[in-house]
């Protein structure tokens, strides 16, 4: 089942079938048993439309997101590694990321606050001091405050690869500035976990015209995904859960970077599409 939080409630659909929830949002999402909550509320309290429901969706729409931090993962997938070990061989830092693939102990990093993420159709932004810039499509996972996984979500780890590269120990500079994060359109609840095979795919458009497309499927993630939920939680308490991006894969060629107006689409599977233009602040 899919929740979409809007400024008129949060809209819930299974089945074909949506109701509207009004309910605090960090409540609703923070519990264990996620989807059987969701699944009895959708039984006791009254259907919707599904015209009054793509309404809501299409122009209320906002991230699925209340009071949670979002951290990422890094250097999960090969082609991570090795895309920031080239941008990183002028700084002498490339060795740190083959180190951080293969360690016991994966890379994690705190990406933004809540008011610095976009959601579906919103701007995300690149910097004015940066002259290389990428999306990172990654699966994001929703964790409770005891730690299990809940739901999913699309995320977009967007990312200065020429301040990476100049200086790992820029990283925070690169990932976190406002409208740096981008998570939505809705947070996903199956009923058991994800399955391995869903795929991440990636459209870059500018002016009608496709740039970049790829894809990977996620089961080549080298390390799962209750690994780095355990890791997150070891010694920080989320009162709220929070929300967690995997690390990307998808990575376009050395001589691409973004512009002002380019178009990202990032689709996974079936929690769908998250699609935002990009921006100065
Ligand atoms: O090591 C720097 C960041 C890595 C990252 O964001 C990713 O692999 O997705
Ligand atoms: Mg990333």
């Amino acid at each position: 089942m899919k929740l979409y939080k809007t400024t008129r409630g949060h809209v819930l659909q299974a089945d074909g079938r949506y109701c509207l929830i009004q309910q605090d949002w960090d409540e609703l999402i923070n519990r264990d048993g996620l989807h059987a909550y969701l699944r009895a509320q959708l039984e006791s309290v009254d259907s919707i439309e599904g015209t009054e429901a793509l309404a809501l969706i299409d122009k209320e729409l906002l991230p699925p997101i209340g009071g949670q931090e979002v951290w990422a993962a890094g250097v999960t997938y090969r082609r991570s590694m090795e895309a920031r070990m080239e941008e990183a061989k002028d700084s002498g830092g490339a060795d740190l990321y083959d180190r951080v693939y293969h360690a016991e102990r994966p890379e994690l990093f705190f990406k933004a606050l809540p008011h610095r993420v976009a959601g579906h159709g919103h701007r995300v932004s690149i910097r004015k001091d940066s002259a290389w810039d990428v999306p990172e499509p990654e699966l994001t996972l929703f964790i409770n405050s005891s730690g299990s996984i809940q739901g999913y979500t699309v995320g977009n780890d967007m990312s200065s690869r020429s301040i990476e590269g100049e200086n790992a120990l820029y990283l925070p500079q690169a990932k976190v500035y406002d409208r740096s994060a981008a998570l939505g359109p809705c947070l996903y609840i199956p009923e058991s976990g994800i399955d391995p095979d869903t795929t991440i795919e990636m459209d870059i458009v500018r002016n009608g015209q496709l740039m970049f497309r790829d894809s990977v499927i996620i089961s080549r993630m080298k390390r799962s995904l209750d690994e780095l939920a355990a890791y997150l939680y070891r010694e920080c308490y989320f009162d709220k859960g929070s929300f967690l991006m995997t690390g990307t894969c998808l990575v376009p060629a050395d001589d691409f970077t973004l512009q002002v107006g380019d178009t990202v689409h990032i689709t996974i599977g079936d929690i769908g599409t998250l699609t935002n233009t990009v921006a100065y602040n």
